[in-house]
This record gives structure tokens, sequence and C-alpha cells, in this order.
């Protein structure tokens, strides 16, 4: 092959390729909706979790464990939403031990539990497989505390700095839209709204009190 037509052919077969990849993204793309807003009007607007308390079907784990790290005496992340039947991979970055426990909660669902003392730079895995919100402690270090939330679904967001969240790739359907504040303002009740979400477009839903 000339060198001229060896090049044509290699610059389209990347054109092709392009094409074909968006295309495949398009569609993937096309048959969802997303969900988006803010939330204001609350002391913490930050972390604050948006989901969708029910959607049709099954909905599997994923195969990558979630992750929830200790660092500097703090969980990371300090809200960790996650679909039901997801395991969650517990870190120590500190030189210091710390010893993970959570009381009883959902409705008996999850007894109340220790992972045990462990040091930095060991992991502890934990399956997660019935729906609640389980508040870690640390036995040792009184200040530390973070939410794992288990969700039916995979369609929720938290809300940044800002304020601001978005729930990408939602299948065309009605829907109870629900929020869960687990910072200063927790004690503030939920907040609902019923969206409808279509394919290729985005609804905007905010909350304040
Ligand atoms: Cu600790």
């Amino acid at each position: 092959m000339q060198r001229p037509v060896a090049i044509a052919v290699v610059v389209l077969s990347l054109v092709c390729f392009v094409l074909v990849a968006a295309g495949i993204a398009a569609e993937q793309d096309a048959g969802t909706g997303s969900i988006r807003g803010t939330i204001s009007g609350v002391p913490c607007a930050e972390d604050v979790l948006v989901y969708i308390e029910k959607a049709p079907g099954e909905y599997p784990p994923p195969e990558e464990p979630a992750e929830m790290d200790q660092v500097k005496l703090e969980f990371v992340p300090h809200v960790l939403p996650i679909v039901k039947g997801t395991a969650v991979r517990f870190h120590n970055h500190d030189p210091v031990s710390h010893n993970i426990t959570w009381p009883a909660c959902c409705n008996g669902a999850y007894p109340s539990y220790s992972l045990g003392m462990w040091d930095q730079g060991i992991v502890k895995k934990f399956t997660y497989n019935e729906e609640g919100k389980i508040t870690l402690l640390c036995k040792i270090h009184p200040r530390m505390e973070a939410f794992i939330i288990v969700l039916q679904n995979p369609f929720f967001g938290l809300t940044g700095k800002d304020g601001t969240y978005e729930i990408r790739e939602v299948p065309p359907g009605e829907y109870s839209l629900k929020t869960l504040c687990c910072k200063s303002c927790r004690r503030l009740e939920p907040k609902v709204a019923k969206v409808t979400v279509a394919a290729g477009s985005v609804t905007v839903q905010d909350f304040s009190p």
C-alpha cells in the first residue's frame, strides 16, 4: 500500500470509529432523561441526598465495591448512597486505629454491629443487602459520624456545596422524588415531589422548606 493511501485508510477508520462511538452514546442517552435542581433555604445544602424512592424493575448492585475511607479522624465521604446488595470497602488512612460500629436500625434489617478495631492500611468489607439508613460511628472517636444510605435503585444524586444535584440516565416515567438531609439539618422533614421524566429531556425539581 502506498503511504498516502495508508494514511487515508487510517484516518477514515478513525472517523468511522468516532461516529460509531458517538452513535452508541446518543442511543444510550436517547432512551432516558435526567433530573436536576437546587436545594435552598436549609442550614446545610451540601450532601443532601435526592433519590427516586421506587423505580420499576430490579437493579443489581455494581460489581465494584463502594469505598468508605477514614482520613484525619473523619469518614470520607460523609454520605454514601448505594444500591441494595452493594459491598462497601472500609479503609483506614490514619496512623491510629478505628473501630466502626452502627446501632440497630431500619426496622430490624440491620442489628447493631461492629467491624472491630483495625489499623492503618487494612481494608474491611461489608455487603448491605437491605434498604435503610445506617449511621456509622467510631467507638474510639465519638465525633466521627457518617451515613450509608441503601436504596432500591441507582437513580440518586448528592448536592454539592452550591446545593445543586443531578440524576442522570433515568428511565422515562412518573416517580416520587425524595430528599434526605444527613448533616446539621438532618432533623428537617424529608421533602417529596412527584416528577415526570421523559426521554431525552431534563426535569427540573427544586426543593425549599
Ligand atoms: Cu475512629
